[in-house]
């Protein structure tokens, strides 16, 4: 790997985290999986060589008690799921080139070919630890066979993750109170044998390699806690039928989920070589020599991806990840997705109301920056839908294509003008840059900026005017050709089937999908025919009757589970912030106006050493420069602040913080410190009233 900005010499492989095979999919899952399609797309847009690979997660107690529930076996239970997701994320136009499971052959051969590395390097070791039993069922119960509180937050927890509260990863026998959820019996704790990764031997390693990584700022900034902190070993073993057995003889123990599911990356890639051919992509080369290795994930994973990954891969001498890219939670409506409750939009719902894929996509990829939370409602899906995508996008390519084809049949004979070569070069750039900052938001809104530009300049030129022996009529529409032509390329990662059809109204010989970025400035077909619309406004009341399904469904759900209070555990795909209750007390719009509020502009973010959640700011709130300190230090990426607006409290009493002195607050929402700006173009020092 190269650290060098993509187009590399080295081989590309964009993997996306692998979906339990244990329930259906909604558009919450979606953004990972799309956002790794387009990223894919993108960087083959750019001419870098990439394979985009996946597969099911088979194995774990979250597989096996659902099948338990469902009264079938685990593995017919997941291969069921598996070959539903194999058959549904084609139809987002999510196409990886493979797209396998934990549970197969190259997954268990490639699994026990790490593991035996790790073993041989003396990486992994046994210990006695206690483990959660149901004294009554004389059975262990791993991972999500036992709930508790967890010993970092104290709030509820399941298994091997605090999900309700810090989100972090628990060891077994860590879980406090542990109960059976099989029986609802108080578990005991009971001495056993298991292995251990020494993840300790690692520190240093990590370190540098956290230095290293590129991505999205959370999975860059937020390990660093946890590989500064001292670093526990990692129990990798499980008792448990379901899984793909330690690789030792004398024990029946299984491999825990979280070992053979990143392997998985590895083996998928190898399942494509197998279909290829090493000559045209060698899972070896990206794996042990130098590929680029992107994975794209939810953020609460973020720390399997970060620690416990690059150093088994390490361990094993393999290569190490060059990017993490972590996206946000979906939320629908404001509100996190429930699937017990059906508060959910499901993948094949969506399908069957008769959507197209490709304004999801639009959606999911740039209604947010990627590690942004996200809500989804079918109101702003509208908005954005008509407004955006029909609004500025379809609406461009269908009235200029039109226009060429019936003055002219085609692109007119002249001359591409100056300013349009410049704007579509501007649009390539910013195109490029938004995959090399692992923005595909940017990359995405590139495309929608051209269009953008392409309706203000022909509205401004006015073509129908002009007389048609008038050379300016020609040359307006040939510029316009070409940035139909530049929006078909730059927009083919987010709407691939719509610029597929696009391509073919431009009469282009061969497929969108493989043209790369110099495609945006090749001169476009003389000839071509009459152009299709390509996206479809959504009417009002379809977005009314959509949101009444949704309540309705909600309601007879809630109303289904009302005394079934069991389920509260296992309720939130994505956590929903606690709401704090209102305030009671009203202050007087004179107790307001004490309240110094100005918009600020950083100039300078930095983390304060020594301490980890604190950053140092310096504001410029127009009158004067202000120093303040906040606690965004992993939350944000620090660099990135710089140039932003931001809304401070000037006439906070200063304060002292690890030394350094806050004069001044910086305002923001909820546990992420989501950070207040302003939606218009207020000045530094202008007041907020
Ligand atoms: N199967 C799903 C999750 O925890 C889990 C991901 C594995 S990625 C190697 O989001
Ligand atoms: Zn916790």
């Amino acid at each position: 790997m190269s650290h060098e900005d993509f187009p590399t010499d080295s081989p590309a492989v964009v993997t996306c985290g692998l979906p339990y095979a244990n329930g259906d999919l909604h558009i919450g899952h979606l953004r990972t999986y799309v956002g790794g399609d387009v990223y894919a797309r993108a960087l083959r847009k750019l001419g870098q060589q990439t394979a985009f690979v996946s597969g099911s997660d088979m194995h774990g107690t979250p597989v096996a008690v659902n099948a338990e529930q469902a009264g079938v076996t685990p593995e017919e239970f997941a291969l069921s799921y598996h070959e539903r997701y194999a058959e549904t994320f084609p139809k987002f136009n999510v196409e990886f080139d493979n797209y396998g499971h934990t549970h197969d052959e190259t997954n268990t051969a490639v699994t026990t070919d790490i593991v035996s590395r790790l073993v041989e390097g003396g990486h992994v070791y046994e210990k006695e630890i206690k483990v959660a039993f149901d004294p009554v069922e004389e059975q262990p119960l791993p991972d999500r066979y036992v709930e508790g509180t967890c010993p970092y937050c104290g709030e509820h927890a399941r298994g091997d993750e605090c999900d309700e509260g810090c989100g972090r990863h628990l060891e077994p026998g860590e879980i406090e109170d542990p109960t059976s959820t099989l029986t609802g019996n108080p578990a005991e704790y009971r001495d056993r044998v298991h292995k251990f990764f020494r993840v300790s031997d690692f520190q240093e390693y990590l370190q540098s390699f956290i230095g290293r990584l590129e991505g999205t700022s959370n999975a860059r900034n937020q390990p660093r806690e946890w590989i500064e902190g001292e670093l526990k070993d990692w129990c990798i073993t499980r008792d448990l039928d379901w899984g793909i057995d330690y690789p030792e003889a004398d024990t029946d123990l299984v491999l825990y989920v979280w070992v053979d599911a990143p392997i998985e990356y590895i083996s998928s890639t190898r399942q494509y070589t197998e279909r290829v051919g090493a000559d045209e992509y060698d899972w070896e080369d990206v794996w042990k020599v130098d590929g680029e290795i992107v994975h794209v994930i939810g953020r609460d994973i973020i720390q399997h991806h970060t620690v416990f990954w690059p150093a088994m891969l390490h361990g094993a001498d393999f290569n190490e990840p060059r990017a993490v890219m972590a996206s946000g939670f979906i939320t629908l409506n404001g509100k996190g997705f429930s699937t017990s409750r059906d508060r959910a939009v499901w993948a094949d719902e969506y399908l069957d109301e008769g959507f197209h894929p490709d304004p999801l996509r639009y959606y999911l990829a740039t209604n947010g920056g990627f590690q942004q939370d996200v809500d989804f409602s079918w109101d702003r899906f509208r908005e954005r839908v008509n407004n955006e995508l029909v609004g500025t996008v379809g609406n461009f390519l269908y009235r200029s294509l039109l226009f060429a084809y019936r003055e002219f049949g085609g692109t007119p004979d002249a001359e591409l003008s100056g300013e349009v070569r410049e704007r579509i070069d501007e649009a390539v750039d910013d195109f490029r840059a938004g995959v090399n900052d692992y923005s595909i938001r940017q990359a995405g809104n590139a495309a929608v900026r051209l269009a953008g530009f392409g309706n203000e300049y022909i509205q401004r030129h006015e073509p129908w005017k002009l007389a048609d022996d008038d050379p300016e009529k020609a040359q307006v529409i040939r510029d316009c050709v070409q940035i139909a032509k530049a929006v078909g390329v730059l927009f083919e990662p987010i709407a691939p089937d719509a610029m597929e059809r696009l391509w073919a109204s431009l009469s282009e010989p061969d497929s969108v999908h493989d043209a790369e970025l110099a495609a945006a400035l090749a001169p476009p077909a003389d000839e071509f025919g009459e152009p299709t619309e390509l996206f479809e406004k959504i009417p009002d009341e379809r977005v009314e009757e959509l949101n009444e399904k949704l309540q309705a469904r909600v309601e007879e759900a809630e109303a289904a589970d009302a005394d079934d209070a069991t389920e509260a555990g296992d309720d939130a795909d994505a956590p929903v912030a606690d709401l704090e209750p209102l305030a009671d007390e009203r202050i007087s719009f004179d107790e307001f106006q004490d309240l110094d509020i100005r918009v600020g502009r950083v100039l300078a973010a930095e983390g304060i050493e020594g301490a980890d959640k604190l950053a140092r700011l310096e504001v410029d709130i127009g009158v004067e420069q202000r120093q303040v300190v906040a606690g965004i230090k992993q939350l944000h990426d620090l660099d990135a602040l710089v140039g932003e607006r931001v809304v401070i409290l000037a006439n906070l009493e200063k304060a002292e913080l690890f030394g350094v002195e806050s004069n001044g607050m910086l305002l923001a929402a909820g546990e992420e410190a989501d950070l207040l700006t302003t939606l218009g173009d207020a000045v530094p020092g202008e007041k907020v009233r």
